[in-house]
């Protein structure tokens, strides 16, 4: 949809007249996965689609929420910005984030009237819910005149999610909504938050993304039992050598620690993060020097760990990544984000791409009886008003 069919839409529900527009990306995360709650480093880039936000400032004193891509119209009181609509609503994003100012003193002193649309397709693995917060914060954020940096969004995104969703997620996806940069991608220490905005310049190379189709909620419970499996983790490791998280430590100290560790799954678990950490900080040494074709061999090592100790993938993103590899000009493939259904992320030579495509698509029909959709990925800005 276009901006000027958005306004008109926001017209027939709230009434002529101006509004403001903003804008939050989705994301993609090249390699470094379950690695930002245990305090490692992670690689996303910014989408060029996400979640729209238009919004005008009202006499009243409750908000009226609308989604596009959904049918309700939610009216909230301000004394009721600060616990969670039942689980699974939408709107508990948005109301997640703006409780978050309200903690910290900061109150609207009129209601607004809120029109959201997204193109981040659901459950895809794409950040569709930290694109819906990072776009709410940075639009509340500047129609009120609150003052918060771009950080401080990112991080009441978070804990939006944590608070209103459930989902004890880090903070990579949220980051990678604010902060992102066309055509870079984020080099993220996710203990100190430290970054570095790395140019991606992929010579002749896409960035394809393949949405399995299979939804991934990080709701179901399986994401925080592997948050807890790394915290089980840290404290079987905890007698011997004092840590707060599995960044800490590099592969070598992990290998002499790791007997400690009684139960295979857990040990599993934390193998997969301390060389997840390991392949992301070499993946960004590779992409600086150019040299692609060993990224892509780290992307490969990222999933076969993610599927092996993570457990994270499962039958449709082990599908898609195994027809992608089969393909001559794919230089690197696997699962991005969460996992348990969602998306690939492939490195795909130029002249492959339709093949990539067309060959993927079957190949992933075949087996799974699921039509995959593919994108060929833009990088673009983090969230903010583009009118
Ligand atoms: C989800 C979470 F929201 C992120 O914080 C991150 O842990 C990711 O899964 C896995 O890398 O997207």
């Amino acid at each position: 949809m276009q901006i000027n069919e958005l306004k008109i839409a926001f017209e027939k529900f709230y009434g002529k007249g101006d509004c403001h527009v903003y804008f939050s990306p989705g994301r993609v995360n090249l390699i470094g996965e379950h690695t930002d709650y245990n305090g490692g480093f992670v690689f996303p880039c910014a989408l060029s689609f996400g979640t729209y936000c238009l919004i005008r400032k009202s006499k009243n004193n409750y908000f009226q929420f609308r989604s596009l891509n959904q049918d309700k119209v939610y009216k909230i009181g301000f004394d009721k910005l600060t616990e969670p609509l039942e689980k699974g609503n939408w709107v508990n994003y948005v109301i997640g984030v703006i409780a978050q100012f309200k903690k910290d003193g900061l109150e609207p002193n009129c209601g607004a009237d809120v029109l959201f649309w997204g193109n981040v397709p659901n459950g895809a693995g794409l950040s569709s819910s930290a694109s819906l917060e990072v776009v709410t914060g940075v639009a509340i954020n500047e129609e009120y005149n609150f003052g918060k940096d771009q950080l401080s969004i990112v991080k009441y995104s978070q804990k939006a999610e944590h608070e209103f969703a459930g989902v004890m997620c880090g903070i990579m996806d949220q980051f990678a909504s604010g902060m992102g940069q066309k055509d870079h991608a984020i080099y993220l220490n996710c203990d100190n938050l430290e970054y570095e905005l790395v140019p991606v310049n992929l010579d002749g190379t896409k960035i394809v993304i393949g949405n399995t189709n299979s939804p991934h909620s990080l709701d179901e419970g399986k994401y925080n039992e592997r948050v807890a499996e790394c915290q089980a983790a840290v404290e079987a490791i905890n007698p011997s050598r004092k840590i707060a998280n599995l960044g800490e430590l590099c592969l070598t100290e992990f290998n002499s620690l790791e007997n400690l560790i009684d139960d295979k799954v857990i040990r599993r678990r934390a193998h997969h993060v301390v060389s997840e950490i390991e392949r992301t900080k070499k993946a960004v040494v590779e992409l600086k020097k150019g040299n692609l074709k060993e990224f892509g061999q780290l992307m490969n090592g990222s999933h076969d760990s993610l599927r092996d100790d993570y457990e994270v993938t499962g039958h449709e993103l082990d599908t898609m990544v195994e027809a992608a590899r089969k393909i001559e000009g794919t230089i690197g493939s696997r699962m991005t984000g969460g996992g348990f259904g969602g998306s690939t992320v492939s490195l795909v030579k130029d002249e492959y791409v339709e093949e990539f495509i067309e060959r993927v698509g079957k190949e992933y029909t075949e087996k799974t009886g699921i039509v995959g959709e593919f994108y060929v990925a833009e990088i673009g800005d983090g969230g903010k008003r583009i009118e």
